[in-house]
């Protein structure tokens, strides 16, 4: 074995150790809504070692990097068998991106992904690209993970090597390690993104949240969080998509937005977590948001707390599609903390720590968005009134 393999091989599996051990805290006085943690939880660099280098001196006597992973990001998230478990959207160089679990006895540090990544089986129609899957523990009994299959646009000219067609592929699994792929979702929408599962029948129905789009990137006549109902998820079609959370002019979920993770129940009704887009002069830029819906008839908004919840903040800001915080998933814990697991910029993850008194607190008293200048300055004086006497000194 040569010097060069020999020190490459002990400085990096070095660097990995101290990478996975790494401790990580939360930030001191946060917003009180939620405390976001300073440190990435999952990021390329967390991708085992053996994914990426042929450790054999023989064949890789430069200890090159063989396979190159260029993102960690938008992972679907559960808490299973005790452990916090990751479905994370992994991006080799190459630009594909794959499943692959990344787990921990903690919510916030010390991920480490499984020996290999999912092999997702495909259907008689091959995938190009999976990606963001949600993960829904159904009361059926199965956990479905409904991810974007994303192919390449056949109607269009031979010379147009860009045009793609999303759609929604579904997998279940009982043990998050063996998956059954079953047929893509079938809508009447020419596009479809981030599909979720509702985890409760409804009528006794598979109720879905959907994302009907007229083009790959552009919501066009479509666009809005969408409800529809189906039979079977064996072979899910729906019918009818029933717009219940639209896209607004001048808010931050103006040109596009979509469901984030499955909602979570609470006493207050669906606790929803979506993300909203708006462009700018440097591109879109992704928020996530929060609102409630009623307890008995998921479709219906009852609390809509204006603005953002989350937005790009420092480092975040930056990275393959800079400007973009995107979620998929969270996690209700024992205690009633809520661990939100978003994504930087298409780039890493990162986890936000809240509880579900703090997100309903949110999610009620939050004003609204009163769509003009005037009623943000009104709301403003309201509170500022109801302070009055109160010394901060
Ligand atoms: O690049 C930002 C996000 O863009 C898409 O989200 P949406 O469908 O709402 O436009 C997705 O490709 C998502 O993966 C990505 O993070």
């Amino acid at each position: 074995m040569s010097e060069v393999f020999n020190r490459r091989k002990k400085l990096l599996v070095e660097q990995y150790k101290e990478l996975l051990n790494r401790k990580n805290t939360a930030e001191q006085i946060g917003n009180g809504i939620y405390k976001r943690y300073l440190n990435p939880v999952v990021t390329s660099e967390h991708a085992p070692l053996k994914w990426r280098y042929d450790f054999n001196p023989e064949s890789n006597p430069f200890l090159m990097e063989r396979f190159g992973i260029n993102a960690a990001f938008n992972a679907g998230a559960i808490k299973h068998d005790g452990k916090y478990v990751l479905v994370v959207r992994v991006e080799g160089n190459d630009r594909k991106s794959f499943f692959a679990i990344a787990e921990s006895d903690s919510p916030t540090e010390g991920f480490r992904f499984r020996e290999e990544p999912i092999l997702m089986e495909e259907t008689s129609e091959p995938d190009t690209n999976v990606y963001d899957m949600r993960l829904t523990k159904h009361e059926d009994g199965w956990i479905y993970g409904i991810f974007c299959t994303e192919r390449k646009d056949k109607r269009v000219p031979a010379h147009d090597t860009s045009s793609a067609v999303a759609q929604a592929g579904i997998a279940r699994t009982k043990d998050l390690e063996s998956w059954e792929r079953l047929p893509d979702l079938k809508t009447k929408s020419d596009q479809q993104r981030n599909v979720v599962l509702h985890p409760e029948f409804v009528d006794g129905k598979y109720a879905l949240y959907t994302r009907p789009q007229d083009g790959f990137i552009d919501a066009g006549t479509g666009g809005g969080i969408g409800w529809a109902l189906c039979e079977s998820m064996e072979n899910a079609s729906v019918d009818k998509e029933m717009v219940i959370d639209e896209r607004v002019y001048h808010t931050i979920k103006e040109v596009k937005n979509g469901q984030g993770p499955a909602p979570i129940k609470t006493e207050n009704g669906w606790l929803h977590l979506a993300h909203g887009v708006r462009n700018t002069a440097a591109g879109l830029r992704y928020v996530l948001y929060v609102f409630l819906t009623d307890l008995s008839e998921p479709w219906k908004v009852t609390y809509r707390p204006g603005g953002h919840f989350i937005a790009p903040k420092g480092d975040e800001r930056v990275g393959d599609v800079s400007n973009v915080t995107f979620a998929n998933g969270w996690i209700l814990d024992d205690d009633g903390k809520v661990y939100i697991y978003y994504a930087s910029s298409d780039t890493r993850m990162h986890v936000a720590e809240s509880s579900l008194d703090q997100l309903i607190d949110y999610a009620i008293n939050t004003p609204e968005d009163g769509y003009r200048s005037i009623t943000s300055v009104q709301t403003i004086k309201k509170i500022v009134a109801g302070n009055k006497g109160i010394e901060l000194e």
